[in-house]
């Protein structure tokens, strides 16, 4: 791979590139916290390069490299095959980075990328069963229809997973979310969807997979989507999605601030947490820095977000609410974010300002 040019740090006002990055790549707003699974049009999306105009039709998924018996799979023939359901939040390994100093030139996501949906198709690791992987596959790559320049680079989208965890996960190749056919946003006709890990790994546009016996060296999977403490670090890998949560901010928004304004008195305080790694066991709320235990509602699987509420008696004044999640692992939310040099990870306690009249 020819050497990639770096982006030089960004400190002070947003740049024209960040703001035409998050014009095309959207935030879930807050207030969709408030469905169990995010409605149509309001998962947070995130896009690379261009949208391809993919012809479902025409779409062919191959699954090749070393394979004993290599595939060539229409959408009708996926859809043939047992299918399942598998409900995931999914969240972007970048979302955060907004709010780190200085911050890497990309997407400046403030909290909002993450969402959740009900992700329907064919388990990967029966396409793989179906190919019969040879027994020096120790990888499978995932390549995208997408294609564009990264850092100098031109490549098409495309991500690898270890063996073992696309044999023996819950991983699928979607053809639906929510119950209908995917957006062209999301992935039509076909995308991966990795549950537990950052966004990244659920390849869009998939149009093959092929299995390898080497490390795979694509930029998005050994440049890119790694945390880093410094930019001359090889890195550590982006995999699964650290612990993390949001309320829905209480109250009715200032338009342009989007502080919230709140009527003194009782306020129910609802929002989600989640972690790739174990299950949520404890949520805080805090105001103006003092936490109280919130309560936990049932988690809805093992891999989609779980609901949380907290009652707050609001005095008039300014006032800063937030709320931190510990998983199972013992892994909790920081209150600052942890520095990383391609802005990945930030799962810092959210801060939401209210002033209550
Ligand atoms: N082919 C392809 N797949 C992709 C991407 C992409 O740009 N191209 N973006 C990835 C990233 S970084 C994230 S966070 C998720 C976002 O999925 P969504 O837009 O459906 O929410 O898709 C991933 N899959
Ligand atoms: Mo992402």
């Amino acid at each position: 791979m020819p050497a990639l040019v770096p982006r030089a740090p960004i400190v002070g006002r947003y740049t024209a590139q960040e703001l035409a990055l998050a014009a095309r790549n959207h935030a879930m707003p807050l207030e969709a916290l408030a469905w169990d699974v995010t409605p149509p049009g309001l998962h947070y999306t995130l896009v690379h390069f261009d949208i391809p105009r993919a012809d479902p039709c025409a779409w062919r998924l191959a699954v090749d490299g070393l394979v004993a018996q290599p595939l060539s799979l229409s959408l009708e023939a996926l859809q043939r095959l047992p299918s399942r359901t598998v409900r995931a939040t999914m969240e972007c390994a970048g979302n955060g980075r907004g709010h780190i100093v200085p911050r890497y030139p990309s997407m400046p996501w403030l909290k909002e990328g993450v969402s959740t949906a009900d992700w329907h198709g064919v388990p990967l690791a029966l396409l793989l069963d179906r190919a019969g992987l040879r027994p020096s596959a120790t990888e499978l790559v995932f390549w995208g229809a997408d294609r564009g320049v990264d850092r100098g680079v031109e490549h098409a989208f495309a991500r690898s997973l270890a063996r073992a965890h696309a044999e023996c996960e819950d991983v699928i190749v979607a053809w639906a979310m929510n119950g209908a056919p995917l957006a062209p946003q999301h992935g039509a006709p076909l995308r991966l969807v990795v549950p537990g890990w950052y966004g990244m790994a659920s390849v869009k546009w998939l149009e093959r997979i092929e299995a390898v016996d080497r490390p795979f060296d694509g930029v998005q999977q050994a440049h890119s989507y790694r945390f880093r403490r410094a930019p001359q670090e090889s890195g550590v890998p982006c995999t699964r999605i650290r612990v993390n949560s949001l309320m829905v901010p209480p109250g009715i928004p200032d338009f342009y601030t989007r502080r919230r304004i709140v009527s003194a008195g009782r306020v129910e305080i609802f929002g989600r947490a989640w972690s790739g790694s174990a299950p949520i066991v404890r949520v805080e709320f805090g105001v103006d820095g003092v936490w109280s235990e919130a309560a936990l509602e049932a988690a809805p699987g093992r891999y989609a977000w779980c609901g949380w509420r907290a009652t707050w008696e609001a005095t008039p004044g300014e006032h800063e609410l937030s709320c931190r999640a510990t998983d199972a692992s013992g892994a909790r939310q920081p209150l600052e974010p942890p520095w990383d040099e391609g802005g990945f990870g930030n799962h810092a306690v959210q801060r939401v300002a209210v002033s209550v009249r």
